[in-house]
């Protein structure tokens, strides 16, 4: 047993080198259910190319489909996705309209492999003042998914939480208005109920690359309890050993909710 000489050291190895994770390294009954992503870093990616910024967001796409197909192999049940901020508007007019056209090509691409696997499309966030072909071409996609039973792929596209909570709101107010809801019963899980994640649960893991640490306003409410994990690769350069890392990690921790 000590053939190694005397020194007393444990039989398996705790940790193994970052770079090795795979997928045999998880626990599969422990899979975080809701995983959301905020896709930092693919301007600074293409700026150290040497190429112009559109080109980091082509290839954070490219990121995005490997890290959905290892959702969906991992049985995850929801990937949140902050595609687009209300914030993004500030961009040169030819980024943003760049940007705004990878939904479509996005689709255009890889939604007959989404369909495959499973995957249901949804999207939150504001419609308006976003193309009509956008629109159009994602109201597509969730209609063609609907019933699609795997992976909850839930891009948050023109998205503000601030924004989404006085939707919210409003519509609570309206509700107490017409008499709907009475005062008395607003409760978290009502107020949850009024948030365009109303159908899902809120997320175990938020990652962020790039090595920026903030929410940026990116799901305030739901993220009250969620794990935290930063990381400083670029996303277009975030593989499946990145998420793989995160999710190891993840089931390291004991999370309590305030409790002991
Ligand atoms: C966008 C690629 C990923 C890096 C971050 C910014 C650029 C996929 C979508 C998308 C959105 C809705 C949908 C299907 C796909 C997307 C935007 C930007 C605005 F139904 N990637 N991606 N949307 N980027």
């Amino acid at each position: 047993m000590f053939e190694r000489g005397s020194f007393w050291r444990p039989s398996k190895r705790r940790r193994k080198p970052k770079e090795s994770w795979t997928v045999e390294d998880v626990d599969l009954q422990k899979v975080p259910k809701h995983v959301a992503i905020i896709m930092d870093g693919n301007g600074r990616w293409a700026k150290k190319r040497g190429l112009p910024r559109i080109a980091g967001h082509h290839e954070g796409m490219k990121a995005v489909r490997r890290i959905v197909r290892l959702c969906s192999q991992l049985n995850v049940e929801a990937l949140t996705l902050y595609a687009f901020s209300t914030e993004n508007w500030k961009r040169p007019k030819a980024e943003v309209e760049y940007i705004l056209g990878l939904p479509e090509e996005f689709l255009g691409t890889f939604l007959p492999e989404l369909i495959e696997e499973n995957v249901r499309v949804e999207v939150m966030g504001e419609q308006n003042k976003l193309p009509a072909s956008t629109v159009n071409t994602v109201r597509r996609a969730m209609k063609d998914t609907e019933s699609n039973t795997g992976l909850i792929l839930n891009f948050a596209l023109n998205y503000g939480s601030r924004q989404e909570i006085i939707e919210a709101c409003k519509s609570l107010a309206e509700d107490i208005e017409n008499e709907t809801i009475d005062k008395k019963d607003i409760t978290e899980e009502l107020l949850s109920s009024y948030m365009a994640t109303c159908y899902l649960d809120d997320p175990d893991l938020l990652i962020r690359t790039s090595g920026e640490q903030r929410l940026s306003n990116f799901m305030l409410w739901q993220l009250a309890y969620t794990e935290l994990w930063f990381t400083d690769v670029l996303w277009p350069d975030f593989q499946e050993e990145h998420l793989l890392e995160a999710i190891i990690q993840f089931q390291g921790r004991g999370r309590r909710f305030g409790g002991v």
